[in-house]
């Protein structure tokens, strides 16, 4: 088979982001412009002669049109094999799973994860490691490096590959195995989970549950694993069949975009357990019967909860949060006596912690919570879990929440999202709170008294890698928290992110609205940021 050698030039704009290259469809349709960044990852990549790729997407608009290219691309620069879900369909946890199980060299992951999709809207790709998470900082500025100097790609000549037909094909000299899926990862949460118990719960007659897939990529593996393999009554998975477009819906799993889902939540004769996932199958939203559990909670909960699950009965190692993300799981860790660590915003950087086996838990206030058990955030996973204390503990789920507020208090959080608001704007405002940093310490504003201000740095304890403006933190003497950052998966404008925290230690004001117990320090973020002169904006579009 012949392979060509086209002759290209760099595009400026391929730097990878939180979670790898996201753009507009229109954008990776351009000629050549998927075609250089997977060329740029294969130049930084080395020794993968002959060995096997995993390559799979959330089957969004443009999957299967850039799974052909990649394919052909594949064998053009001497991989062995590539391993394909059918249809092109691949979890981004999944994806983790099949790279871990297989011990392949490493993969492709197609998704804008919770960006909507569609011939107008978003599309992008990212490579995983053998570990089976994303890959590193260094891995990633290496390929953005590439990708500026690139003149020349290789690609066989060769007719489409066959997608959706399990089993083997021949492209060149390379294997394509098109692989179900969904069984090795529905296997791995049997290994993690007590089935059994939660197969009763769900057959007791008075229980019942909700998965929202959002009509995006877990609608399969939910189907299998909670209505095949659990017995959850059929109708429990909505909105299950992947569509390229998620049927015009946003699918990220939060109140504002999961409306349906709330609302079938709410009211006497609701569901005892609500869940819903996003595009690729990563994040979690958890929902009781008229109630919301907020992720930071949930992780700090899954913690405290652990063993009560068989596959982490025997403890934690230790925890890890991304900064942003509340400090309800650091109380839960100094109860149990183990490390929490905190890490920037974005999974990458969880990855040496879990691979040198210093935590088991980890996740992020954006509706992400994960385990060792792959290199990703997991979705299903994190229902599983919850579906797995709900079996055990027999209890609604708000009591259990309030329980766990009793016994090591609660972290009141929100964050508030201004979107698409102008780029040089949003730069202007983080600019300018960098400056403002250091004089910050010791003012007070109201009630609060700033302790420490700065713009964190990271240093990794595994590798000693240094990521440093990772977000502008205003810590105030009574453990209340301020976080400003700047999104780094959005294609349009910019996003400022604001996340505000404070400690509530009063029991009686435990279930208080956060909006309202938050009022000050909300309104404390807009002035110190001077947010509506940087954006024009005087109240933000998402609330979570
Ligand atoms: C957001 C979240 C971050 C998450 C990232 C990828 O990034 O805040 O916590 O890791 O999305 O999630 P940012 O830079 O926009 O704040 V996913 O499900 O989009 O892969
Ligand atoms: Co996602």
């Amino acid at each position: 088979m012949e392979i060509q050698t086209i002759t290209t030039t760099p595009f400026d704009d391929q730097r990878p982001g939180t979670s790898g290259l996201r753009k507009k469809v229109k954008v990776f349709q351009t000629p050549h412009y998927l075609a250089n960044f997977v060329q740029s990852i294969f130049n930084v990549l080395e020794d993968y002669q002959g060995k096997t790729l995993v390559v799979g997407g959330d089957g969004r608009y443009y999957n299967r049109e850039a799974l052909q290219i990649i394919l052909k691309m594949a064998a053009a620069n001497g991989f062995g094999k590539v391993m394909v879900g059918r249809g092109g369909i691949l979890s981004t946890p999944a994806a983790s799973c099949v790279i871990r199980k297989y011990q392949t060299f490493g993969g492709i992951i197609l998704s804008a994860s919770h960006n909507p999709g569609g011939p107008d809207d978003d599309f992008g790709i990212k490579y995983n490691t053998a570990n089976g998470g994303p890959a590193p900082e260094k891995i990633t500025e290496a390929i953005y490096q590439q990708s500026r100097e690139i003149t020349q790609y290789l690609i066989v000549e060769a007719a489409d590959m066959d997608l959706d037909t399990i089993g083997e094909q021949q492209l060149g000299d390379m294997r394509v195995e098109i692989i179900d899926p969904v069984s090795d990862y529905a296997d791995m949460m049997e290994q993690l989970f007590d089935f059994d118990a939660m197969r009763s719960l769900l057959s007791s007659g008075s229980f019942s549950m909700r998965f929202d897939a959002m009509n995006a990529v877990t609608g399969p593996y939910a189907q299998e694993i909670l209505e095949t393999r659990l017995g959850a009554a059929a109708g429990t998975v909505l909105r299950g069949e992947p569509l390229p477009d998620f049927g015009g819906a946003h699918p990220d799993p939060n109140l504002a975009h999961a409306k349906e889902l709330v609302a079938t939540m709410t009211g006497a004769d609701a569901p005892d357990f609500g869940a819903a996932s996003d595009g690729d199958g990563d994040r979690n939203m958890i929902l009781g019967r008229d109630f919301y559990v907020t992720p930071s909670d949930s992780l700090a909960l899954l913690a405290a909860n652990a063993a009560l699950v068989p596959g982490y009965a025997e403890g934690l190692a230790g925890v890890a949060r991304s900064m942003p993300t509340s400090q309800a799981i650091d109380r839960v860790a100094a109860a149990l006596g183990i490390e929490c660590y905190e890490t920037p915003t974005g999974w990458k950087f969880f990855g040496n912690l879990l691979d040198a086996g210093r935590i088991t838990l980890c996740g992020e206030e954006s509706f992400g919570t994960g385990s060792d058990h792959v290199r990703e955030k997991d979705g299903l996973w994190a229902v599983l879990f919850w579906l797995n204390i709900l079996a055990v503990r027999k209890q609604p789920v708000a009591d259990i929440v309030h329980e766990h507020w009793k016994q090591y208090g609660r972290d009141v959080y929100t964050r508030h999202d201004y979107e698409g608001v102008s780029a040089d704007g949003a730069s202007a405002l983080m600019e300018q709170l960098r400056e403002r940093t250091g004089g910050l310490g010791g003012q007070s504003f109201g009630d609060y008294t700033v302790e420490l201000a700065d713009d964190f740095s990271y240093t990794d304890s595994v590798d000693n890698s240094v990521s440093s403006k990772q977000g502008i933190r205003i810590l105030f003497d009574n453990g209340a928290r301020i976080v400003y950052r700047l999104s780094g998966t959005g294609t349009e404008g910019a996003t400022l992110r604001v996340y505000i925290e404070q400690p509530e230690t009063d029991a009686d004001r435990l279930e208080h609205d956060p909006q309202e117990t938050l009022a000050e320090l909300i309104s404390l973020s807009a002035t110190i940021a001077e947010i509506e002169k940087f954006t024009g904006r005087t109240a933000p579009d998402v609330i979570t």
